[in-house]
This record gives structure tokens, C-alpha cells and sequence, in this order.
């Protein structure tokens, strides 16, 4: 094989700064993978192309980046087979969406990591895989580990060995494709520390010699095309506002066990009751007054475009009529319906979108199931395979097949109990449902479709990914009649508004009673809501963030093609709205809780526009100004 000078002389000499040895994964059959850093001095190097054919000619490049001073070109989304300098270069899919990925966010469930999976490779075929670290000034540890992980064979494992590459430095892998191996899968994840990097330029190239076919090492990228994800989230990207309900067994207790108080649907765990003990609360579950028309009906009017509902949480009581195990709502109450049927067909005839919570890891009834804080009874030991043969894969074809329509599949606590094996047999069962979206929780090296911020709004959104920030009115999820201090309609209108001006969806919990009936204080919120979205969900649904980068000291600002929507949640006391920084000329200005009709004055000037409005707001909580601006060229 011809030895490829894939960097310049002078890159290589500054480069392998670090040289690591390959941690090879045991038992499996092994490659040698080396890994190095270089020093990155021009577009060529990053991508390996001969200078002037890619990606330093304009040809097939589609986005760009900036790293140390110097505009690197990003790949095109088609896949390239290009014989020169012997060898053919492959990309491995759109990368606007791969590339300039921020893959770690500082903690929680969405810290990475991040999984490619590329079809048509060729056994025996020598690979490099590379990427360049575009950003890692927030990242503030240096003994964070980024790991590429290989689940082909032959099993490959390299790591950065607690050395944080610097801001431009390349990383690459290479190996030999084992016999009879035509995928490459890799997941690059973040060991441990840090509040993240952000990586780039992600190609995979065929080494191949002289004058190799491309066509025979072209390298595809398996799977769905970011275009064809485009299209499955579009419903839940123009949604931007659910609702979360979490009903169980818990809401029996309303948060109270002898006599303790304020535990939610963690009762169970923090006040370690036995799982017979726990199980007998089935016989007082009949939420005889549980009607799914009404919830419906006021997620709809609060301006819910969703629903998700708890079909197991932690506790692992199946609020739905399963067949697999007796520990579920139709066979262990005496309410003997199954509301999640009853539901689904009321979500399809008022025309909202139905997506079920499932826990899928913690289970602190089931034998063999997870217990992220220790278990507490006998009972629950045993085996996770056991349990996710008997139990989760049941639920889950259950779920995924007897309910119609499923939008969501909403996973929680993940734990180490998801290997790749695992969490592989439970996606498979997700292929039900051709148009589902799942989120990150699931665990093992599965990414998800949509990032889960919980009980907060990340500061700048998350760009680039789709996310869902899901909160509670009061502090729990489940229902506890002291958790009775409860944010605001106001708090949740502005959130709501802060959320979608960051791009992000907002899922608000609503936690109904044993009795199977939302709390009164809840449905007055939701109410609330409502009358607002009412005269402004135009501003909320189907809107993208505002154009500014920074939100004006007055509010948030959402937008849709030629409009741009002003959510003032400080009316200006001098009857002038200034909008900093917007150069688009206004043709029209009007209050959205006005007529049409009733124009605002507007005056452009250096700083941007002023809008002349009413003394009064029109509404206390946010009232929402229609900037209808000219078209961009
Ligand atoms: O379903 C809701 C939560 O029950 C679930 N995710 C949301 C959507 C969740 N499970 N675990 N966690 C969230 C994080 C763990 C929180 C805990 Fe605790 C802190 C467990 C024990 C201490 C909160 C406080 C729950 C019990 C006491």
C-alpha cells in the first residue's frame, strides 16, 4: 500500500505531539489503530485533499469554519469518491449536521455521545478516520478523555489519554477493516470531566492504492439522510409547546407515607417501601373520574401541540393494559381500563400528538431492574437480561403496537446497565413506528433525537440540536398535595417565550391525582396559558429564534419568514420600543392582540428601529409587536 503524505512534510514534523498506542478493546479480534495529533496548518490538511482539488476549490464545499485564523472548508452532504493522489476520499454525510457539532454539553443526559455508522465498507480495506477539535476553550479540565470507540470488528478502541487536544489539532484513527465486515461504526465519547469540546471536520477516508476504483471504496453513510430527519421532526420542531404528565401509583399517595411528606413519584425509592408493600397500593388506584377527553381538551386549549405520558416510571407500574406482566393498571386495579388506550384514541380525534415516558433502566419493582440510589428489597434482585426480555421489550412492542400513532418515546435515567446489546433490541422495537422520536435518555451510545434539559433553560439554547426543556409547575412530577408552591402563569408564559426565542420546545408537567383529576391549581395555569397562546400562539408556533444575538433588555424575539415577533415583557414607559441592531426595512408593525389593521408608526435609524406603541401594554404578561419586514433577497 502506497504510503499517503495525507499532511505536508512540515505539518508531520511540528505533529505527533502526542503518539498513543492503541488501547485495543480485549478478546476481540484487534487492528492496529494509531492515533496522533498534528498541528493543522491548512484546509488541505484537515481533509486530506490534494491542494486544489478539495477542499481549497470552492467545488462541493458547503460550510466553512474558522479555527486559529484560517477558514477551513467543510464537506458537502453527497458522498465524494475522488481517485487522486491515490487514494479515493469519502465523507461520511452532511456535515452541517455531523461536523461542527458540539457533541459534549457541560452535564447531565446530554453529554454526549455522539455515534456514526457508515454501510459499504470493505473488508480489508484500510480506513482513516479524522476530525479536528474546533473549539475546547470551554472545556475546563485537561484531563478529560475523548474516546473513538469502534463496535465493529475488529473491535477498536483509542483514547486521548487524559490529554485534551488543543483548538485546531487533528486527531485520526486508522485501521484494516476485518473479513466480512462492511459496516464502521464509531462513537466518540467524553471519558469523564470537562464542560465539553467542540469537534469538526469528521471524514473517513479509504486508503487505497494508486489508481484505486473510487467506486469500489466509496463509503456511504447508513441510515437516514439529515433531510429525511428533517421531515420526521418537522411536527415536533413547529410544536414547540407539550405537555408532560406523570400519573402512577405514586399519585395514590399524594406524596405522603406515614406520615412523610413531599416525595412525589420518588416515594417508592426515598421512603424505601417494600415492593409488596408498594404493590398493594394498586387495590385504592381507581381513578374513576380520569376522563381523557378533558385532558385533552385542556392540553389543546393551554396551546399543546403534545402529550407525554408516563407509561412506567421508576416505580414500574405499567399504566397501560399489558399482557407481558400483571403489574399494570388493568389487571392489578380495581379501575380495570386502560387509560393510555382511551387517550390515544381521544389525542387522534382532537388531533394532538401522543408520545409515552417509559423508564427503562430503573425499575425498583421488577427482579433484575436498575436502582440508581441501591435497592432496599430482596425482591428486587436478579437479572437485567431477565427483566429486559420479560419485561421491557414486551412493553415496548406493546406500546409501540397496540396505541396507534406514537410521536414520542420518552426514556429516563439511563444507567450502565445499557450496553450497546441492550439498548440495540430496544430501539428495534421503536421501528414500529416509523416517524417516532426518541430523546437522549436512552443510553449506551444512542445520541437521540432531542436533547432533555430538565428543570431548566440552558443560558444560550443548544445549538444545532434540537431540545426540550421539561419542568414542573411546582418541584415534583408526580402528584403531592404539598407541593403547592407553584410558579406563576406568568413565569410560564415567559419561560415558554424565553425557550422558543432559543430554538428550543417547552414540555410542561402536569401531575393528576389518584382520583385521575389535573389539581386545580394546575388546570388554573394551564388556563392562563391558554388565554395568552390564544391570542399569540401565532408568535409560538412554528417560529425559529430571533435574528439578534443577543435578547433585547425588553423581551425576546421569535420570527417567521418575513415577520419577526417582539415579546415585550417590559412595556417601555415612553411609548418607544427600541429593536437594536435591525437593519431589515419594516413595512408594517402591528400589536398581534390588535386588529390588523391598527398599524404602528415605526422610524428606522443607525441603531436599529424604533416602534412607537401604546402608553399601556396590552398584556401584563408579554405583549407581542409583528415586525412584518421585507423579504431577504
Ligand atoms: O420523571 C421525572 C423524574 O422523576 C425523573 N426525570 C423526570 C422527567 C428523574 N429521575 N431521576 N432524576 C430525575 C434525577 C434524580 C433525582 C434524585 Fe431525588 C435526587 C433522586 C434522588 C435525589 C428528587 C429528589 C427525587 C428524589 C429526591
Amino acid at each position: 500500500m502506497k504510503k499517503q503524505s495525507l499532511l505536508k512534510p512540515c505539518a508531520v514534523a511540528i505533529a505527533a505531539v502526542l503518539m498513543m498506542p492503541a488501547a485495543v478493546r480485549a478478546a476481540e479480534a484487534t487492528a492496529k489503530v494509531t492515533w496522533s495529533q498534528y498541528d493543522v496548518t491548512s484546509p488541505g490538511d484537515i481533509l486530506g485533499g490534494p491542494a486544489g482539488v478539495l477542499p481549497g476549490s470552492a467545488k462541493g464545499v458547503d460550510s466553512t469554519a474558522t479555527v486559529n485564523g484560517i477558514e477551513y472548508a467543510m464537506l458537502p452532504a453527497a458522498t465524494l469518491g475522488l481517485n487522486s493522489g491515490g487514494f479515493p476520499m469519502c465523507d461520511i454525510g452532511d456535515l452541517s449536521d455531523v461536523g461542527l457539532n458540539r457533541l459534549f454539553r457541560k452535564s447531565g443526559y446530554g453529554a454526549g455521545p455522539v455515534s456514526y455508522s457508515i454501510a459499504g465498507a470493505k473488508p480489508g480495506q484500510r480506513y482513516r478516520a479524522q476530525f479536528f477539535v474546533l473549539n475546547q476553550s470551554w472545556a475546563k479540565t485537561a484531563t478529560m478523555t475523548l474516546t473513538l470507540e469502534g463496535s465493529a470488528s475488529p473491535a477498536w478502541e483509542v483514547a486521548t489519554n487524559g490529554k485534551i487536544p488543543d483548538t485546531g489539532r487533528l486527531l485520526q484513527a486508522e485501521w484494516t477493516q476485518a473479513a466480512g465486515d462492511t459496516t464502521i461504526d464509531f462513537t466518540l465519547t467524553q471519558n469523564s470531566g470537562g464542560s465539553g469540546v467542540q469537534l469538526g471536520g469528521f471524514v473517513v477516508h479509504a486508503l487505497g492504492a494508486g489508481g484505486a476504483d473510487p467506486s469500489e471504496v466509496r463509503v456511504k453513510r447508513s441510515g437516514e439522510t439529515p433531510a429525511q430527519r428533517a421531515v420526521r421532526m418537522q411536527w415536533w420542531r413547529e410544536a414547540k409547546f407539550g405537555m408532560f404528565i406523570h400519573w402512577g401509583l405514586y399519585s395514590v399517595t399524594a406524596g405522603e407515607w406515614n406520615g412523610k411528606a413531599d416525595y412525589g413519584e420518588w416515594i417508592m425509592c426515598n421512603c424505601k417501601i417494600p415492593v409488596k408493600e408498594y404493590a398493594s397500593l394498586a387495590t385504592r388506584f381507581n381513578p374513576v373520574k380520569f376522563d381523557a377527553k378533558a385532558w385533552v381538551r385542556m392540553a389543546k386549549d393551554a396551546g399543546m401541540r403534545y402529550i407525554v405520558i408516563t407509561a412506567k416510571h421508576h416505580d414500574g407500574f405499567a399504566m397501560f393494559h399489558s399482557k407481558a406482566d400483571p403489574f399494570n393498571i388493568y389487571d392489578a386495579t380495581p379501575f380495570k381500563r386502560d387509560p393510555l388506550k382511551e387517550l390515544a384514541a381521544e389525542c387522534q380525534k382532537q388531533g394532538i400528538k401522543l408520545g409515552f415516558y417509559y423508564s427503562q433502566s430503573q425499575d425498583w419493582h421488577q427482579p433484575g431492574a436498575d436502582a440508581v440510589l441501591g435497592r432496599w428489597d430482596p425482591a428486587q434482585n436478579g437479572d437485567f437480561d431477565a427483566y429486559l426480555q420479560k419485561v421491557v421489550l414486551p412493553h415496548l412492542k406493546e406500546l409501540m403496537t397496540n396505541y396507534g400513532p406514537v410521536s414520542v418515546l420518552w426514556w429516563d435515567t439511563p444507567t450502565g446497565s445499557m450496553t450497546p446489546e441492550r439498548t440495540d433490541q430496544m430501539k428495534a422495537m421503536l421501528k414500529l413506528q416509523p416517524g417516532i422520536i426518541s430523546n437522549n435518555r436512552l443510553g449506551g451510545r444512542n445520541g437521540g433525537d432531542t436533547q432533555t434539559p430538565e428543570q431548566e433553560i440552558p443560558a444560550n439554547g443548544i445549538p444545532g440540536k434540537d431540545w426540550e426543556t421539561c419542568m414542573t409547575m411546582g418541584t415534583q412530577w408526580g402528584y403531592n398535595k404539598n407541593d403547592v408552591n407553584l410558579k406563576s402563569a406568568t413565569e410560564l408564559i415567559r419561560m415558554l417565550i424565553d425557550i422558543v426565542s432559543k430554538g428550543g420546545n417547552f414540555l410542561l408537567n402536569v401531575g393528576p391525582t389518584g382520583e385521575g383529576l389535573f389539581p386545580e391549581r394546575n388546570i388554573q395555569r394551564l388556563a392562563e396559558i391558554g388565554k395568552w397562546m390564544k391570542v399569540n400562539g401565532e408568535a409560538i408556533h412554528g417560529t425559529t429564534p430571533g435574528p439578534f444575538a443577543k435578547a433585547p433588555a425588553w423581551g425576546r424575539v421569535t420570527q417567521k419568514p418575513g415577520k419577526l415577533y417582539l415579546h415585550v415583557f417590559d412595556w417601555p414607559k415612553d411609548g418607544k420600543l427600541v429593536v437594536p441592531g435591525l437593519t431589515a426595512r419594516v413595512e408594517t408593525a402591528y400589536l398581534l392582540a390588535a386588529a390588523k389593521g391598527a398599524a404602528l408608526k415605526t422610524a428606522a435609524n443607525a441603531g436599529g428601529v424604533d416602534v412607537a406603541v401604546p402608553a399601556q401594554a396590552p398584556d401584563p404578561i408579554a405583549s407581542v409587536v409583528v415586525l412584518e419586514i421585507e423579504a431577504k433577497p
